[in-house]
């Protein structure tokens, strides 16, 4: 079984804090992960016995304000490479603290950086398949992270996680594709809407997002996932686990 996950960026973070980790959440969603696999922290090289788990966690704190300050986000890019390396680095940043957590909790987890081995073309973003695939065949968990990548047409742009995990879900053939958000699902005057199949019939409860995020919030997650051929997940930090255990809680986008 293959499970792809997005740890949104505002859960691992504090999302109004420049570059600041939300060590409890992150502590939590380590744990949590580590109990799906049955990893334990005395035994940092068991591999997952026979799932593979691909982790992808957001920008928050460190990827948005960076690419804010920098003028670049999913559509406008930039040719400055000093500009896209200082994006990167933030990110950079917050994944050796995503995957140095993972590690605390036994889970076999090693860093895949989208700028290396992603693409933007018009026909869409290209999957890193090679590295992901690989890293699964021997036992490790690829930790990816919303990035700034190589655009055919703009230099570099931003490619949002939610994107990501669109792309590997298809390319890996994934079984399972969920997105931990800060809040229990998509939300509609309080209560969670169980399922979407279309963009209009929600777009009015869709609002922004509440900090700087250059990707698009809630709206921007629910159009990805969207896009996926087998159903998707939307929940909060305290559904993770029932996620990891096969369930379907939050919203289910199809
Ligand atoms: O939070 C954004 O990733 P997201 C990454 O998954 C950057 O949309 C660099 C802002």
């Amino acid at each position: 079984m293959t499970t792809v996950l997005k740890l949104g960026g505002s859960v691992v973070t504090q999302k109004d804090q420049p570059e600041t980790v939300d060590d409890g959440a992150l502590a939590t969603a380590a744990r949590v992960v580590g109990e799906s696999l049955g990893t334990t922290p005395d035994d940092p090289t068991a591999s997952p016995g026979g799932e593979s788990l691909v982790v992808v966690h957001g920008g928050g704190s460190f990827g948005h304000p960076a690419a804010a300050a920098h003028g670049v986000s999913a559509s406008e890019g930039t040719r400055d490479a000093a500009a896209l390396a200082d994006i990167h680095r933030a990110m950079g940043r917050l994944n050796n603290r995503v995957v140095t957590a993972l590690h605390a909790t036994g889970v076999p987890a090693l860093p895949v950086r989208p700028l290396s081995v992603v693409r933007r073309t018009n026909a869409g973003v290209t999957a890193p398949t090679a590295a992901v695939e690989g890293m699964l065949a021997e036992g490790f968990v690829p930790v990816l992270h919303g990035d700034v990548v190589v655009d055919e047409t703009a230099g570099g742009t931003v490619c949002s996680g939610d994107t990501l995990v669109v792309a590997l879900a298809d390319a890996l053939d994934a079984d399972r594709l969920g997105v931990c958000s800060t809040v229990p699902g998509v939300l509609d005057g309080g209560e969670v809407v169980p399922e979407i199949t279309g963009y209009e019939a929600v777009a009015d409860v869709l609002g922004g997002s509440d900090a700087t995020d250059v990707t698009g919030g809630m709206a921007g997650k629910v159009r990805a996932l969207l896009d996926v051929d087998g159903p998707a997940s939307i929940f909060g930090l305290d559904d993770l686990g029932r996620f990891l255990a096969a369930g379907q809680p939050g919203t289910t986008v199809r």
